[in-house]
């Protein structure tokens, strides 16, 4: 075996130097192309090395393929979500407009909603509902001009007491001493509703009435006197009417038409 192997390299070889060189060659020449083991070996081990390296080279380059391709998907994707997430803070402003809109127009209808619960009605004796106005009893505390701003702000006024029916109805909603639209700002003495209208003119009054009188203008307190009037006082009598300190902060009743 080993022989043949060694003739046909030798063959082989004659004949590449045959095609090469023009001129007889010799036996050493001959000898010095001829491959030996070690050289056979070297050339196996190198074009084994070299189809690893293209081997290598086209992982290589596959792998640097998927890893663009990878990082342009990723970019997609990235993409994808930076718009999404830019759709969603659109939508989450909508949604914070519709809350702000919705608070506003809840807070209308609530205030609409106290004006209608505290609506003044009564059977007639013919048999009519009359329910000639609105009153809105105030939640918060507010001194008597404050107070009356409010009022005005919803379309109102602070409310006049024209009547027994209206003062036992209000008595009735209260808890708590509350500002009526009473004072004597104007002219010590000279009590006037907000609209203008005396107590001579209305023909009704329900001052308390006890050892003390009110109105009492009493200035320890507050040196410029008392000058507004409050349905019921601090000490729990809810029945009659007092004046206090214009400054002082209490519920209010607002009154408006119907
Ligand atoms: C608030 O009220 C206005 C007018 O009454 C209405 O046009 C609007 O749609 C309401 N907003 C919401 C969020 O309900
Ligand atoms: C009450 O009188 C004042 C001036 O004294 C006036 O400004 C106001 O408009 C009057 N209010 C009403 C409801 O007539
Ligand atoms: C009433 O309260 C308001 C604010 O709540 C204040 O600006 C005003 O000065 C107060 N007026 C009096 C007479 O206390
Ligand atoms: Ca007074
Ligand atoms: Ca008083």
């Amino acid at each position: 075996m080993e022989a043949i192997y060694e003739n046909e390299d030798f063959k082989h070889s004659s004949i590449n130097t045959d095609s090469h060189c023009k001129g007889s060659p010799t036996v050493h020449q001959e000898r010095a192309v001829t491959p030996s083991k070690g050289t056979k070996v070297l050339l196996i081990v190198l074009s084994v090395s070299v189809v690893i390296a293209v081997g290598g080279l086209c992982v290589l380059g596959v792998l640097y393929f998927n890893k663009h391709a990878d990082s342009e998907s990723w970019k997609v994707q990235y993409n994808m979500v930076l718009r999404q997430l830019s759709d969603q803070d659109i939508d989450n402003t909508i949604m914070e407009k519709n809350l702000e809109e919705l608070t506003a127009n809840f807070t209308t209808v609530r205030d609409q909603l106290s004006f209608y619960k505290a609506k003044s009605c009564h059977l007639s004796k013919d048999g009519w509902t009359v329910c000639s106005r609105m009153f809105y009893f105030s939640p918060d505390k507010q001194n008597w001009s404050k107070s009356r701003d409010v009022c005005i702000s919803k379309g109102a006024d602070l409310v006049t007491i024209k009547s027994q029916e209206e003062q036992d109805f209000l008595v009735s909603k209260i808890k708590e001493t509350h500002w009526i639209g009473l004072n004597d700002l104007e002219t010590e003495g000279r009590w006037v509703w907000v609209n203008n209208q005396t107590l001579e003119e209305t023909g009704v009054k329900f001052w308390f009435e006890s050892r003390q009188k009110e109105p009492d203008n009493w200035k320890v307190e507050d040196p410029s006197g008392e000058n507004c009037a409050s349905l019921g006082d601090g000490n729990g009598n809810l029945h009659t009417w007092f004046d206090g300190s214009c400054k002082k902060q209490k519920k209010f009743i607002c009154e408006k038409k119907y």
